[in-house]
């Protein structure tokens, strides 16, 4: 099915992650792309024609991958399962007899979560994010020019019906939008970043800007991203620590979304992403928050993996710390709901925050 070159390519990717130039590399690919996972993997492909290489393409060039694989379809998942299951595994620590629990988005529950740092010593905002992708649509490097035109149109119709006075706002497509307007936005948090190289490598930037756009209220606490690395990110954001609020909003905003579009979910895997690491709840928790005495320590970073933790830059991931200020989230999101992910960002932040006061 596969042909000799793209098999060719997939055993000198072996080659190469474990040979001098993949030295540097950690990444879970090169942990779990074993000889025994090439053998079983490399004749294969999906019905739409996808095969190992699609899915590892991009760690075999990023060689600062922290994962490295993205599925090109949702097929991928399981076609492709005895890489694609390993590295879940190792990310979300999600075993194989495991699977996703029901939604649970914390509705009725928001007030448990009342402001982290209600004084504002530490914390500057709050972001709440999750993923969707469109039923009978595939990921990005099987999509073409006119499913993305096709997706921007059914989406940017639903934002138009959002009848929440908090929700309602416009959509902006990256095509024709200036350069200055568009730097603002990333500079300012509110809109991906242009030209990541890891998507790049997976294939997912086709006819980009075309099908590309952000929808926001004025005030830019509740934001869509469309056709990014998902079909849809769904954001919550706002300054300041208080979750609960951030919270409330996405639920609203969810909610209202699922009334006019429907989205693809797998029994075990729960919400279909384009990345492994975002399955499952899809839910990302942040504070941007800076704990100078705690980040002074060298264990900073496993303290924060102790708790369950992420840390990332001040401009997201791949970018780097400023001015002392990180962003900190659950690290998990497959395996429980979407809010016990929240609650898992919210504990241990809590718990950061104790410590950092006990330092001397
Ligand atoms: P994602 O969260 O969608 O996985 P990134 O890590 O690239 O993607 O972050 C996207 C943008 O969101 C970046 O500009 C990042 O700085 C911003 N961001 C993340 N968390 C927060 C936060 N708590 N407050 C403000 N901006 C945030
Ligand atoms: C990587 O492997 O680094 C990129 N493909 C992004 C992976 C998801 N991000 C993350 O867990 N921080």
């Amino acid at each position: 099915d596969v042909d000799p070159v793209t098999i060719k390519k997939i055993e000198e990717a072996y080659v190469m992650l474990n040979g001098p130039d993949g030295a540097k590399c950690s990444s879970l690919l090169k942990k779990n792309l074993t000889k025994d996972v090439i053998e079983k993997l490399k004749t294969k492909s999906t019905k739409l024609g996808a095969n190992l290489y699609d899915c590892i393409r991009s760690g075999v060039y990023c060689l600062d991958a922290l994962v490295g694989v993205y599925a090109p379809d949702a097929e991928a998942y399981t076609l492709f399962a005895p890489l694609f299951d390993k590295i879940i595994e190792d990310y979300h620590g999600l075993g194989p007899d495991q699977k996703q629990p029901p939604v649970d988005l914390g509705e009725g529950k928001t007030k448990e979560f009342p402001p982290l740092d209600p004084k504002g010593k530490y914390i500057k905002s709050t972001r709440i994010r999750c993923g969707r992708s469109l039923n009978g649509y595939q990921f990005n490097p099987c999509l073409t020019e006119d499913n993305y035109l096709e997706m921007e149109e059914k989406v940017k119709k639903a934002f138009s019906e959002f009848s929440d006075e908090e929700l309602k706002g416009t959509y902006y497509p990256l095509d024709g939008m200036s350069k200055d307007t568009q730097n603002q936005l990333i500079a300012d948090h509110f809109l991906f970043k242009e030209g990541d190289r890891h998507l790049q490598y997976a294939n997912a930037c086709n006819f980009w800007p075309k099908g590309r756009g952000i929808f926001h209220n004025n005030k830019k606490t509740f934001l869509i991203w469309v056709n990014e690395e998902d079909h849809l990110r769904i954001i919550s954001m706002q300054e300041g620590s208080d979750v609960g609020a951030v919270l409330e909003r996405l639920i609203k905003g969810v909610r209202g979304i699922e009334k006019q579009v429907q989205f693809s979910r797998d029994d075990r895997l729960g919400w279909l992403t384009f990345c492994p690491t975002n399955l499952g709840s899809t839910v990302r928790a942040s504070v941007h928050i800076a704990l100078p005495k705690l980040s002074a320590r060298e264990d900073f970073k496993q303290i924060c993996d102790k708790l369950d933790l992420q840390l990332r830059g001040i401009h997201g991931e791949h970018s780097e710390s400023e001015g002392g200020v990180y962003d900190i989230s659950n690290r998990a999101r497959l395996g429980l709901s979407e809010y016990e992910a929240v609650k898992k960002m919210y504990d241990g932040v809590k718990n950061l925050i104790e410590m950092e006061e006990k330092e001397t």
